[in-house]
């Protein structure tokens, strides 16, 4: 009998607008293993960039109790893994979550969405930026894109740099108490993109690239977390992980590019399940 890994991804649900929950429960689980979630809001759709007049229902009241029940279960879980949070007191539940729930053993991922091209998402401030820098001291690994980078370190937001700067920013993202800071969508130039990563312990940096395609999809920071997640949480090495989450971000990048007309608010992910079902066997 095959022991199956066990993931709480805890993030909001946007019912429509593929983001968050709604790629975090089907990719992870298309890797076999087993996800938990908790979702800590429920949007009508995703707040980026297209959709207006979005519905909010904040779900934080409900998080101590479902931790409460869970603890009471002695549930364990392999990976924790937070990506969207909706306001600061959430953040700081969620902080308290990775207090109960974290373990020597297990992993935890902290994607610290908070914007993308150099601008904060919708309702969030420079407070809210504060308190997650604090979660992603609590975490094994963090995930921040470049816009992300440039909000937790306080920096000015560029896409024109190289590799020497991609270290230092990870160097001083590990200096916020993270284990190992991985940066999303770094590219060089416009032929290859991937991901790069400092491993803090072993002062080792580790890098991963593909093709880069010209095209920005809403979602694919949470497609890149949610199959590093799922990756960690089946024991792959660092290296292994940022191959496959690259490899299967870029998939689903390509996918999406025929029925981009259709699908401008995310990306045709399911199109791509399959062959990270291949991709793990
Ligand atoms: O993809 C990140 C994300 C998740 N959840 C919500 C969002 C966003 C990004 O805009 O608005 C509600």
């Amino acid at each position: 009998m095959m022991i199956m890994k066990k993931v709480v991804s805890i993030q909001d649900i946007s019912c429509f607008g593929k983001c968050s929950l709604t790629v975090a429960l089907p990719i992870i689980s298309a890797m076999g293993i087993e996800t938990a979630v908790i979702p800590t809001a429920v949007l009508s759709t995703h707040t980026g960039e297209g959709f207006k007049n979005y519905t909010f229902r904040d779900l934080t009241c409900d998080i101590p109790a479902i931790a409460a029940h869970w603890k009471s279960m002695d549930l364990k879980f392999d990976a924790l893994y937070t990506g969207y949070l909706g306001s600061p007191e959430q953040v700081e539940i969620v902080s308290d979550f990775f207090d109960d729930f974290g373990t020597v053993d297990n992993h935890i991922i902290v994607d610290p969405v908070l914007g993308d091209a150099g601008r904060l998402y919708a309702g969030f401030t420079t407070s809210f930026v504060e308190k997650m820098k604090k979660l992603c001291a609590k975490a094994d690994y963090i995930m921040p894109n470049m816009t992300e980078v440039s909000f937790l370190l306080g920096i000015p937001y560029t896409e024109c740099y190289d590799e020497k700067y991609i270290k230092d920013a990870l160097r001083r993202l590990a200096e916020l108490g993270c284990k190992v800071p991985v940066i999303t969508g770094v590219h060089y130039d416009d032929l290859q993109q991937g991901a790069a990563a400092y491993d803090s312990e072993n002062d080792r940096f580790y890098f991963s690239f593909d093709k880069n395609v010209n095209y920005r999809f809403h979602g694919t920071g949470d497609i890149f977390s949610s199959v590093f997640t799922g990756a960690c949480a089946l024991g792959m090495d660092l290296q292994h992980c940022l191959d496959i989450a690259v490899r299967f971000t870029l998939d689903c990048i390509e996918a999406t590019v025929p029925n981009i007309e259709e699908t401008w608010y995310g990306s045709s992910f399911e199109l791509c399940l399959g062959k990270l079902i291949d991709y793990v066997k």
